[in-house]
């Protein structure tokens, strides 16, 4: 849930990136992070880790500048997404506006991304949230992989798994190279932000 600050003319959201576990959700935020210094306010901080496995959460702070004089931020999170992480999981969830779910493109993930989209449904769900309603956007990661000659699939087939009754706006990319992490992250903050100016009118 977004916080209005009237007095100070600020708002702050909250936009997380969820998905199964080594799907590549760090992997965007240190690509935003890099890529878009203008935006960001301070570091990328990944809070407790093991390897490059993240067992709390990442957070990364950008301001968006102004919005009907307000300053906006948002602040972008990672959850763990191994499976035995569930109560994290739902605990950084807690007061989210937007949501990219990251799927793996690999074809032995198939089931792990849908798993993993299945949790998302039943946590939203517990705070009350309805993930067809709510500022969601899917990134087919590790496009990369095919040149590589690993097996991955098709975006068809992916949509039909994953995207086939929600429809969200869904990007092919590759958060190691950077391709399709800024159209997915300017296209959740563009849903996110048209729907909290409607939550707006209503707390005028
Ligand atoms: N080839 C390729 N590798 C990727 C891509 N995105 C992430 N990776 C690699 O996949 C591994 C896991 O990436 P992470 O970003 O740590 O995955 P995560 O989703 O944060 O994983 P958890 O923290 O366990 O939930 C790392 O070795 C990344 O370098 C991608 O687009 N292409
Ligand atoms: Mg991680």
């Amino acid at each position: 849930m977004a916080i209005f600050n009237m007095k100070k003319r600020e708002i702050e959201c909250k936009v997380v990136y969820y998905g199964p576990g080594r799907c590549g959700k760090t992997t965007n935020l240190e690509y935003i992070h890099k890529a878009f210094s203008k935006q960001v306010e301070g570091d990328l901080v990944s809070i407790d880790t093991e390897g490059d496995r993240t067992l709390f959460f990442d957070f990364l702070p950008m301001g968006l500048g102004k919005i009907k004089g307000c300053d906006v931020r948002v602040q972008l999170y990672t959850v763990p997404g191994q499976v035995q992480y569930a109560s994290t999981r739902k605990l950084v969830l807690r007061g989210v506006d937007g949501v990219v779910f990251v799927a793996d493109s690999l074809q032995v993930r198939r089931e792990k991304n849908a798993l993993s989209l299945k949790d998302l449904h039943g946590n939203l769900k517990d705070y009350g949230l309805n993930i067809t309603k709510i500022p969601l956007v899917m990134q087919y990661n590790k496009r990369d992989l095919a040149d590589e000659g690993l097996p991955i699939m098709s975006i068809e087939q992916m949509d039909k798994d994953l995207n086939r009754q929600l429809k969200a706006p869904a990007f092919p990319g590759s958060a190691l190279k950077g391709d399709g992490v800024g159209v997915a992250l300017k296209e959740i903050l563009k849903q996110t932000l048209k729907h909290l100016q409607k939550e707006l009118k209503w707390a005028q």
